[in-house]
């Protein structure tokens, strides 16, 4: 059974976090009519969804993948880069206890879930505005005794390492080559997202299927042509925040 947390919009999300998009309105109560349909969506591929309370005073709190990195033997809890973001991680944090133990990234190191991307035993953590050398090395110091391997990735152009590249099927990466140096992902097959579609590269993965935003066809076409498994999302209210489909929820076996 996978368990999926996730959170319900903040009715504050509009005083969100930016840090590469211009600020737009967002409409709360269409963020949270999406979200929902999101949360329907990982409920149909199987996820039990655990939804965290309303954090009325955290614009950011939707946005639970960055608050902490589940493994099998171990939830640890980030120190998110932006200050304001740092108060999520209490009741993320609290969820947690139910299903691991937990280790913590502590000042000054600093990390969000969302520059991580575990494949296999091998977790790939972005170097970002959000994630300093300290927090990665934490990172590998409370995984290496399960046999872990944390490896940083220089990020320049885009919030977080997902926002670049993401898994798709086994073997298969989705990427945004001008963000991110491919040459870290050798042995990897690589679907680059179409050049009008920079954002495209943040697929969610659950099974053998895909939860993938609709504002992106011309890379949905592109999974659709690699036999991928799409389930489509309008997650258009919740991207005006920086956010895309991996940023919303933590899955993990339960
Ligand atoms: C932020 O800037 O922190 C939020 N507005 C967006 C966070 C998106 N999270 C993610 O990509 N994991």
């Amino acid at each position: 059974m996978l368990i999926a947390i996730t959170r319900e919009v903040s009715p504050a999300i509009a005083d969100c976090e930016l840090t590469h998009l211009e600020r737009e309105p967002i409409d709360p109560a269409r963020a949270a009519a999406q979200h929902h349909e999101y949360e329907r969506c990982l409920e149909q591929l199987g996820c039990r969804v655990q939804r965290l309370p309303v954090e009325p005073t955290l614009p950011d709190s939707v946005f639970v993948e960055d608050a902490a990195v589940v493994v099998e033997e171990l939830a640890v809890i980030t120190r998110p880069g932006a200050v304001s973001r740092r108060p999520e991680v209490v009741s993320v944090a609290q969820a947690l206890k139910a299903y691991r133990p937990h280790g913590f990234i502590e000042s000054p190191g600093t990390l969000d879930g969302g520059d991580v991307l575990r494949l296999g035993k091998t977790l790939f953590v972005g170097l970002t505005q959000r994630t300093n050398p300290e927090g990665i090395r934490q990172l590998a110091a409370l995984l290496a005794p399960f046999g872990y391997e944390v490896r940083a990735v220089p990020i320049a152009d885009c919030l977080h390492l997902k926002t670049a590249v993401t898994q798709v099927t086994a073997d298969t990466l989705l990427i945004n080559q001008a963000w991110i140096d491919a040459s870290v992902f050798a042995g990897w097959k690589l679907i680059d997202v179409d050049a009008a579609e920079p954002f495209a590269a943040n697929a969610l993965q659950v099974g053998d299927t895909v939860i993938y935003p609709t504002s992106f066809p011309a890379t949905r076409a592109k999974l659709e042509h690699h036999k991928i498994n799409v389930l489509p999302v309008d997650a258009s209210e919740l991207g005006k925040a920086e956010g895309g489909v991996t940023c919303c929820s933590l899955i993990f076996p339960a």
